[in-house]
Order: structure tokens, then C-alpha cells, then sequence
């Protein structure tokens, strides 16, 4: 038997808790970062499922462990280091409290802690948690009085009214913010297969305006063309359920569903996204480590994020 090399030790790895080993940041200190991974394991749960993203955040921070002792190092995914010279890091507030019967506590905590995190000027990037998560997330961006647009990237639109008997689950998302005054734009990236969308729901989609773009025409078109759509000078929103990647690099999802986006297409349109407007919100929804292959999609989504907290933390610069 050959033994596999400890790459881990090769690249001076070291145990971190914390997300990239970022500082932990709690209320009062999330002034001093551009954004803040936050940590929830669920939201809205459907009540045969229960909470099964639970150990999302802390199986992504495990991930990108390796890289926490590397992060001044030049990233080639965004052109430097994560954290440029002059620029705000990052923190990690930990994980929100949880309750397996309280749906509307946790719904409370999601939107209470995205607020203080807004209010702090740090960019709030919800991790974890099926996608019934974003719904508090997108009500907390209500109270800056701006408007929205939000990217979608997600194997599935989430137009459902309702869907057993639960209208704040994870199959519902897209069709609540649509519902919200201070979102102006949906622009939804992904979708192939079958999902949980009946032919009302697309056609409701279309009628409000929402921009659906399945997984094949960013196959055929590029993501040239969807950075095209997003409005100039936007909020922009990043909505990411992580299974509107591909299964071969994030299997640890609860339905695969092959033909999803590239790591490449992912990381695409988030710069793009930041080039065309500013980045206020994101979440990562979705993810099911006890699903996962050797840990391949713990550690795309990991570096899904990191690459997301470096252009958040340039378009911070860029702003002053
Ligand atoms: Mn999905």
C-alpha cells in the first residue's frame, strides 16, 4: 500500500478553527473586516428532511484549513493576495445558534446578525444551511433603504409557493424575494434538470422579469453575456446554492445533477459581478459534507469562498 502524501504538512498547514484562520469577529469588531463568514446550519427546515446542511460550516472551514497559514501567498484566482495590502481582511463570527423546533427564532438570529454585520460595513457571507437560509438574509438588506439586484447561481429556480405546507423553505426562496420591495432584479444562473419548478412557476418567474439562464446556455454562451444583464452600479446579491456547481467537483449535494457550472464559470461571475456593481450579501446554501466525495466539494466551496472574500475585500478599496 502507498501511503498518500501529507500535502497538508508540505504547504505548512496548521489546526485552525476559524475560516482561512481568519480572526474570530463578533459584533462590536466586524467594523474592522469587509466581510464575515457567517455560520448557519439552517433556517426553515422541511420537516421530513430536518436540518441536513447542519455541518456545512464547519466541514468548509475544515477544507481551506490548509490554506490558513498561506493567505498573504499569491492567489491566482483573483490576481494576488486574498487580503491586498491596504485592504480589510475578513473574520468569522462563528456559528449562529440553532434550534431544531424554533424555525422562526432562527430565522431571527439569520436576519438580526446579516443587520449588525450591514451595519458594520462588513459584507455579510452566510455559509451553510439548506436554502430556506437566504430568505432572513435577503429580509436583513430591507432595512438599508437601497435596492437589489440578486445572482442566483442554483441548479434549481426556488419559485414555489409553497411546498409541504411550508412557504419559507428552500424551494420558496426566489419566489419570496421577489416579493420584496427593495429587490429590483433576479438574474438565476444554473437551473438544468428536473427540479421542484412546475410551468406556472417559470412562467410567474418570467412574467416578474426574473432573468433565467440554465446551466446549458452558460455552457454554450459563457458568462460574458450574464455580467452583461446585471444592471450597472447595482447592490448585487449572490444567492449560491452550491449545487448549481457541477457534482464532480461539489458532490456533497442532495440531488446531482450533472452539467453544472465550472469552478472557473463560479469564480467568473462573482468578479464579474463586482466589476458591473458592488457585492452586499452573499450566501452559500446547500452543501452536504456526509454526501461529499474525499472532501473534493468541501474544498471547492471553500475556495468558492475565499475567492469571494479577496473581491469583496478589492471592491472595499476601490470604494475610498
Ligand atoms: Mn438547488
Amino acid at each position: 500500500m502507498t501511503k498518500k502524501p501529507d500535502i497538508e504538512s508540505i504547504l505548512g498547514a496548521t489546526a485552525s478553527k476559524t475560516f482561512l484562520g481568519l480572526k474570530v469577529c463578533h459584533d462590536f469588531d466586524m467594523i474592522n473586516a469587509s466581510s464575515v463568514f457567517i455560520g448557519a446550519k439552517g433556517a426553515t427546515p422541511y420537516g421530513n428532511m430536518g436540518p441536513f446542511c447542519q455541518n456545512a460550516p464547519d466541514a468548509i472551514r475544515k477544507a481551506i484549513g490548509y490554506m490558513a497559514n498561506n493567505i498573504d501567498r499569491y492567489n491566482f484566482d483573483i490576481g494576488g493576495p486574498i487580503f491586498p495590502k491596504g485592504s480589510k481582511p475578513a473574520g468569522d463570527y462563528g456559528n449562529l445558534p440553532f434550534s431544531e423546533t424554533n424555525f422562526s427564532e432562527n430565522r431571527s438570529v439569520i436576519r438580526a446578525t446579516v443587520a449588525k454585520a450591514l451595519k458594520a460595513g462588513a459584507v455579510p457571507i452566510v455559509v451553510g444551511g439548506d436554502d430556506s437560509v437566504p430568505i432572513p438574509m435577503l429580509d436583513a438588506l430591507a432595512d438599508t433603504g437601497k435596492y437589489y439586484t440578486i445572482l442566483q447561481i442554483d441548479a434549481h429556480i426556488d419559485w414555489r409557493h409553497s411546498h409541504m405546507d411550508e412557504k419559507l423553505g428552500l424551494s420558496s426562496n426566489m419566489r419570496r424575494a421577489s416579493e420584496m420591495a427593495h429587490i429590483k432584479q433576479i438574474i438565476q444562473i444554473g437551473a438544468r434538470g428536473i427540479g421542484s419548478a412546475h410551468l406556472d412557476d417559470v412562467q410567474d418567474a418570467q412574467e416578474w422579469g426574473a432573468e433565467i439562464i440554465p446551466a446549458d446556455d452558460v455552457h454554450l454562451y459563457g458568462i460574458t453575456q450574464i455580467i452583461e444583464h446585471i444592471t450597472p452600479g447595482a447592490n448585487i446579491i449572490i444567492c449560491f446554492d452550491v449545487d448549481g456547481l457541477d457534482p464532480s467537483i461539489v458532490p456533497g449535494v442532495l440531488a446531482r445533477s450533472p452539467g453544472g457550472l465550472t469552478y472557473s464559470q463560479a469564480i467568473g461571475l462573482i468578479k464579474g459581478a463586482a466589476s458591473k456593481g458592488t457585492i452586499a450579501a452573499t450566501n452559500f446554501t446547500e452543501f452536504l459534507p456526509e454526501s461529499d466525495v474525499d472532501g473534493i466539494g468541501a474544498l471547492t466551496v471553500s475556495r468558492v469562498i475565499a475567492a469571494t472574500m479577496g473581491v469583496i475585500a478589492r471592491q472595499n478599496n476601490k470604494s475610498k
